[in-house]
């Protein structure tokens, strides 16, 4: 397997990057529009990853209401997807009828990211709102670059140009093993689309390079075992965002 890029992104910081043509703005995480005068801060990006049955979509729809209880302003958005071109990019991606090749499928998702940052994302956190994003860049770099092969730099260099260098305040990785992942999707009972269809060896490469993008960044990317019940899994969430919720509120 590919070795994942350990350099990459730790500490996952590009200060100073100026987000948005026109925009104006300029951030990176941890830091903040008004700084010092008290005003307003810049929201943060709070990501939720893992392989497909691992139960992110359950976590983020507990997860957002149990932030707003706590007084944080948040918004919910799934990758690829949340605005129109990136949700038409979505039906492309996983449809088991279309040919697509890695380097295409790349691309696609990085475009879709790239449209639904400067869409949604960055005037979001730009007005203070937080964001949780159902999947992003290391989505990418797990299964493109490690599952695709495509190797997790060349994945990197593509997404720093969609998302203009966007990084994660804090990542949500939630890890669970093969055997009880397979039992959840078989309970589904969907049928497969076209990346599901991958391999056992595919989805291999992007758990390990999951793994191996947390032990580069663990000050970012909090590991949760989802085997647990889901409301354990929540308060291990709410546990690895506290920090950030002091400091919002
Ligand atoms: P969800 O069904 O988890 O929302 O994700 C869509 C699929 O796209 C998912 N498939 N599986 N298994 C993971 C895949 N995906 C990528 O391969 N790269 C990406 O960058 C993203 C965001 C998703």
């Amino acid at each position: 397997m590919e070795e994942v890029g350990v350099g990459w992104m730790a500490g996952g910081r590009q200060p100073g990057v100026q987000y948005g043509a026109g925009m104006g703005v300029a951030f990176g995480p941890g830091q903040h529009l008004w700084e010092g005068t008290g005003v307003r801060t810049r929201g943060r990006l709070i990501t939720i990853e893992g392989l497909d049955g691992a139960g992110k979509t359950t976590l983020a729809d507990a997860l957002v209401p149990a932030l707003r209880e706590r007084g944080v302003a948040i918004e919910l958005l799934r990758e690829p997807g949340g605005v129109e071109l990136a949700e038409r990019i979505r039906a492309l991606v996983k449809d088991p009828a279309l040919a697509v090749e890695a380097r295409a499928e790349a691309l696609l998702y990085a475009a879709a990211r790239a449209q639904l940052c400067a869409q949604r994302v960055a005037p979001l956190l730009a007005g203070g709102t937080w964001v949780a994003l159902d999947r992003f860049v290391d989505s990418s770099l797990a299964y493109q670059g490690a599952g695709r092969g495509l190797g997790i730099e060349a994945v990197a260099a593509i997404n720093a140009f969609a998302t203009a260098g966007l990084t994660p305040d804090r990542t949500l990785l939630l890890r669970l093993d093969a055997r009880t992942r397979a039992a959840r999707r078989a309970d589904r009972g969907e049928q497969p689309d076209r990346l599901e269809r991958a391999g056992d060896a595919f989805f291999a490469a992007a758990a390990a390079a999951y793994d191996e993008l947390a032990a580069a960044d663990p000050a970012r990317i909090r590991v949760l075992d989802a085997g647990h019940a889901p409301d354990r899994v929540l308060a291990g969430a709410l546990d690895a965002l506290a920090d950030l919720v002091d400091q919002a509120c």
